[in-house]
């Protein structure tokens, strides 16, 4: 079992098997940018994965092929499919698919040993995927879905193709870091052009970079990617308050806050903090790993609070501490501030599975107070499944599987449609009122936690393992 004497404080994704890792690293390795980067030794192997139930991985894998062949059928080649029309509809630019889903797809189908997929999308990835694009498309997005995906893509396949189109957008993408004076990229880049931008954006937007630049320099041996991404995670750290937060977002020209609100653990912050520890678990940043535990120490002075039994986090004035808010998001949920407390993090989730009980499918967001829905939608959210991997993985306590299994039953309940599934308008209605749009994240993670928990595929290393937020399989892809 896990050692928490020397855990970490930790989120999200790295979170729980940095618990696992932490102490037991090798000190060898390159040197980046001043930073400190090796391979972390072998953890023994996560207890998670010791029972495999090849019953529900099946039922798992067959609900997510039945998403696929809406899209496979209605979107092919353009970036989302909205299954219950029978249209599709493009992410980042009007007019100009990338195939988002295919590229979301990728290492998902790989993991199922769902191999003729994964030459179909790595096809057409090769012969049809082109960025050079006129058109201004979302950094962050890209980064994580785009960029991250065709990385998984390559680490799967080993198809130097897929590396090639990774570089190549990187580099259209790399103007967002560099034109901005204060490293923090702007919002937008024009992918052809270079031109920037939107200068305000949230601290995810800024800071969800560092995994997938520092893995395409890991790569390529060029470490400009890792750089830029490092320089605008640093001018975020340099920028907290006297009382050890940060506010929500910057202006990346002149470097201000353009707000006062501490929102951790929610988004759109969220994934700032996961990407500060995942540089820890995946590169030995040792800068990284010491803001991350300096954000998590205030958080957790400031932001947590119980009511009964339930663990939250609240809103507060990052420069008092005042309370400014007690909404959640529930893509929350796949954060839990541990702070080195197994406990705490199973906490969390315990409180988010009190929500999941209450409404069946979890709305987009509440009121923690009384569990009161604030926003009825469900986007066909991922992040409770990847949070029951993550402590499933780590654990071993059946109770991880269980209530994943309830989410999937839900999942299947509610958001399933003739042509795929869709996200949930309302989730109080009865019965549940439905959408019609099936993002592609779906493709990335919602399926793919669930099948690692419960599968014990071969394919994937879960003793080494390292999933971005986006349930890229950035480390721990084992080649068939
Ligand atoms: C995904 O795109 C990623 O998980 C991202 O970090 C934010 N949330 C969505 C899914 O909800």
């Amino acid at each position: 079992m896990i050692n928490t004497s020397r855990a970490a404080w930790t989120t999200r994704r790295g979170m729980l098997y940095a618990l696992a890792a932490a102490g037991t690293l090798t000190t060898g390795g390159l040197v980046v940018d001043g930073s400190r980067r090796a391979e972390p030794d072998v953890p023994s192997a996560p207890v998670g994965s010791a029972r495999p139930d090849p019953s529900r991985a099946r039922e798992i894998r067959a609900e997510f092929l039945h998403a696929w062949r809406g899209y496979k059928r209605y979107a092919w080649g353009h970036d989302e499919v909205l299954p219950v029309s029978g249209r599709h509809r493009e992410f980042f630019a009007k007019g100009h698919p990338v195939g988002l889903s295919i590229v979301e797809a990728l290492d998902t189908h790989y993991l199922m040993g769902l191999d003729d997929e994964v030459d179909l999308c790595a096809d057409w990835i090769v012969d049809h995927l082109d960025f050079d694009i006129d058109a201004d498309f979302q950094v962050f997005e890209t980064t994580i879905r785009l960029v991250g995906g065709l990385l998984a893509g390559y680490l799967a396949t080993g198809r130097r193709g897929l590396l090639r189109r990774c570089v190549d957008l990187a580099d259209r993408v790399l103007p967002a870091f560099t034109k901005s004076p204060t490293g923090m990229p702007y919002r937008y880049v024009n992918l052809r052009t270079g031109r920037v931008s939107g200068a305000t954006l949230p601290l995810a937007e800024i800071g969800t970079n560092m995994l997938e630049f520092g893995v395409l320099s890991d790569l390529t041996g060029d470490n400009r990617y890792w750089r830029a991404a490092k320089r605008a995670v640093r001018a975020v750290v340099q920028r907290r308050s006297s009382i050890g937060l940060l506010a929500t977002s910057l202006n990346v020209e002149s470097g201000r806050w353009a707000d006062r609100q501490g929102s951790a653990v929610d988004p759109p912050v969220d994934s700032f903090y996961e990407y500060l520890w995942g540089a820890w678990e995946m590169f030995r940043d040792e800068e990284c790993r010491d803001w991350f535990r300096s954000f998590a120490a205030a958080l957790r002075k400031h932001q947590a609070e119980r009511v009964g039994d339930r663990l939250w986090f609240k809103h507060v004035d990052f420069r008092t501490g005042a309370l400014l808010d007690r909404r959640q998001s529930s893509l929350a949920v796949a954060i839990l501030p541990v702070g080195g407390d197994n406990a705490l993090a199973a906490d969390y989730y315990r409180s988010w599975t009190a929500v999941l009980d209450k409404y069946a499918v979890i709305p987009e967001a509440i009121d923690y107070r009384r569990l009161t829905v604030v926003s009825a939608r469900n986007e066909l959210r991922p992040e409770y499944a990847n949070c029951a991997f993550q402590l499933y993985w780590q654990t071993g306590d059946a109770y991880y599987r269980t209530t994943a299994w309830r989410y999937f039953q839900n999942l299947r309940k509610y958001h399933r449609v003739p042509g795929g599934y869709t996200v949930v308008t309302d989730v109080t209605g009865r019965p549940m009122p439905q959408g019609d749009h099936c993002p592609a994240y779906v493709f990335a993670e919602n399926f793919k936690w669930l099948y690692l928990t419960f599968s014990g595929t071969s394919r994937f290393d879960y003793a080494h393992g390292y999933l971005s937020t986006e349930g890229k399989v950035l480390r721990g892809l084992r080649r068939a």
